[in-house]
């Protein structure tokens, strides 16, 4: 306990600065046993100093999550690692009501037109939108693999605003990113399928079966996707995985790497390899090179298809125009991630120990030169060592990278549990393209995130590793155990990085995060007026306003027009007759902070979240007779308990 000890007395004597000699001394003693007896080594002390959040104090830095299977956005602050906030995207949330309005149900329900309502999302990847190739603290867009839909959310109240259903994907893993001025959101699907969605016999895959990739075109003072300017490229059927921007150099472009280019279709229960083995067996799949600038002049030249109502540009197109180039890429390669300068692609292959960086410019070179390789859909396959600056060894099971301020990569190691850092072409005074340290995490490694780090312009400080295992880190609460997100310091250069703090992460696998700076966050308090609605981001015309609460009948359609402040409902009693079809708007009036107020009506499943200023709408067929309480499910006041009222339903 030696090293404690004076680490400890090292603080003591800044402490003694400022509080005197007397405290300074009791908080030493009291502060070193603790220490002792808690048995902190010396950089776990430093490790608390560093992350420890008095109570007032904020964060610097926000991320946000993907929420996994929960079909969700978290938010967390840095370096504190405290969950800051839930954002429903793709499933109903109670707490702010996400599904319970009538709004936002039909937002859930976008792409349930099918006759299967989908009620989750699988979301991986989190695209907070940019300017210049900087996050703006606007917008941030959320993928759903199992769906292949996106979410829009508006971070001026953090609420979901939009998801769009991919009419010519199934599934969508490589999805979002965003363009350096967020003119378009990548999608990409993965899991090929014929694109029409009809029927075809998996004999007949190699014809009938596409990948895809789409490009939604982002509108940013209407906040919304674009879906009539929007447009889809049709791809060979490998599966094409995930996906990158181009940015300064290389902005107009976007890569976009696959596996599978065996277009295996798998049979295990028929004696064949399975998807595995099968679609691993080629020493080099195909990082896609697109030029998307193209592709939306051609697009807009009218030379995409109609595939489900929706444009689509044939892969002859994109072959025959020079839209779509291959370079080989080893193996079963995983992310691609450009550098903030825009002139290297790095790829990271899950059974090659290696990352790979090509050049944008010499892609540039090997474009203009011309190729003969065609892959069998004619598309032209670039020459590996004409496109490649450096490989660096860096380990077993790499998949994903990231960058600081300081010219380094850090790439995540899934087999090693290691995070690599590596030097970039030479800013970082090291040799280039060289590993510099590794760090153990713990265990398995998929994602990690910079602060800033997919931008022009990344922080450094800090690095998170979102673990897919949690194994021995947190005590067992059973076979399903949380997630780990660690955090690292990453400040210093060379050799030193250290593991500051541990996550677990109890409600879902958290895939792949964005860490922005906080005070590019600019949300609002409270609603900018009383009786804003949240979808539309005005004032709403049928919003109920103070002062004009009423019930009105017309026919069988009871209308209420509600008010809430603290703490009560106005009205308190609404009669209704069995049958009839209740249309219920209900404003919170309030206008302080934080003076939030729920509406539950639990017989009907309704739970509205009502933040200052906001106004709600839903509705429902009074088809059971009886007597209801509605009450408020926000903690409000000291008479919170009295914010109730109640529904009678006359035979
Ligand atoms: S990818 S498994 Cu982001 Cu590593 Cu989804
Ligand atoms: Cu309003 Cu509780």
């Amino acid at each position: 306990m030696k090293v404690v000890r004076s680490i400890i007395l090292g603080l003591a004597s800044i402490l003694l600065l400022s509080t005197g000699l007397a405290q300074a001394q009791i908080l030493t003693d009291e502060a070193a046993a603790v220490a002792s007896e808690r048995g902190l080594s010396e950089s776990d002390i430093l490790a608390a100093l560093k992350t420890y959040m008095p109570s007032g104090e904020l964060d610097d830095y926000v991320m946000f999550s993907s929420g996994g299977q929960s079909g969700q956005v978290l938010v967390i602050g840095l370096p504190s690692m405290r969950l800051l906030k839930v954002i429903g995207v793709f499933s109903p949330e109670s707490w702010q009501g996400w599904g319970y309005g009538t709004d936002a149900q039909e937002i859930l329900a976008s792409g349930s037109d099918n006759g299967v309502e989908l009620t989750w999302g699988d979301t991986h990847h989190p695209a907070l939108s940019e300017t210049a190739g900087d996050y703006d603290g606007q917008y941030l867009f959320i993928n759903d693999k199992a769906n292949a839909r996106v979410g829009v959310i508006d971070l001026r109240d953090f609420e979901t605003k939009q998801i769009v259903k991919n009419p010519v994907a199934n599934n969508d893993h490589g999805g979002a990113y965003v363009t350096p001025d967020t003119e378009w959101v990548i999608e990409g699907a993965q899991y090929s399928v014929p694109t029409s969605g009809t029927y075809a016999s998996i004999d007949e895959y190699n014809e009938e079966y596409q990948g895809m990739v789409t490009f939604w075109k982002f509108n940013r003072e209407q906040g919304r996707i674009d879906y009539d300017a929007s447009f889809a490229m049709e791809l060979p059927p490998y599966w094409q995985d995930i996906a990158d921007a181009g940015k300064l150099v290389s902005d107009g472009w976007v890569f976009l790497n696959s596996i599978n280019s065996e277009r295996y279709t798998g049979g295990f229960e028929e004696g064949k390899s399975p998807f595995e083995v099968g679609a691993s067996q080629n020493e080099f799949d195909y990082l896609h090179i697109i030029n998307l600038d193209k592709a939306s002049e051609l697009v807009a030249a009218g030379r995409a298809e109609t595939v489900n109502g929706f444009k689509v540009l044939p892969l002859e197109t994109s072959a025959a125009e020079g839209v779509l180039f291959f370079a080989p890429e080893p193996k079963s390669p995983h992310g691609v991630d450009v550098t903030p300068d825009g002139k290297f692609i790095v790829v990271a292959g899950k059974l090659s120990p290696t990352v790979t960086a090509y050049s944008f410019q010499k892609i540039q070179d090997a474009i203009a030169k011309g190729t003969s390789e065609q892959d069998p859909y004619g598309i032209p396959i670039l020459a590996f060592e004409d496109v490649v600056e450096a490989q660096v060894e860096i380990g077993l099971g790499p998949l994903h990278t990231q960058f600081d301020n300081q010219g380094y990569g850090y790439t995540s190691l899934f087999l090693e549990s290691a995070v690599a850092r590596w030097s970039l072409d030479g800013s970082s005074g090291e040799e280039p393209w060289t590993v510099v340290t590794k760090t153990p995490v713990n265990y398995n490694v998929g994602h990690i995130t910079a602060a800033e780090g997919d931008t022009v312009s990344p922080d450094g400080n800090y690095l998170v590793s979102l673990n897919k295992w949690s194994v021995d880190r947190f005590v067992n609460v059973g076979p399903l155990l949380p997630q780990d997100l660690q955090l690292l310091d990453i400040s210093k250069s060379g050799e030193q990085m250290q593991v500051l703090y541990d996550m677990p992460m109890g409600l879902a696998e958290p895939h792949y995060a964005q860490i922005i700076k906080a005070d590019k966050l600019n949300p609002w308090q409270v609603y900018p007026e009383t009786g804003w609605n949240p979808t539309t981001q005005a004032v709403d015309p049928i919003a109920a306003m103070p002062g004009e609460e009423r019930i009105e009948r017309d026919g069988d359609t009871v209308h209420i027009w509600m008010t809430a402040v603290r703490s009560r409902f106005n009205p308190e009693r609404i009669e209704v007759k069995k049958g009839d079809r209740v249309v219920w708007h209900v404003t919170n009036i309030e206008r302080a902070v934080d003076n939030v107020h729920g509406l539950a009506l639990p017989d009907y499943n309704i739970n509205l979240s009502l933040e200052p200023g906001e106004a709600q709408t839903f509705e429902f067929i009074a088809d059971k007779e009886g007597v209801f309480t509605y009450y408020c499910s926000e903690f409000c006041s000291a008479l919170h308990l009295e914010m109730a009222g109640y529904l009678m339903v006359s035979p």
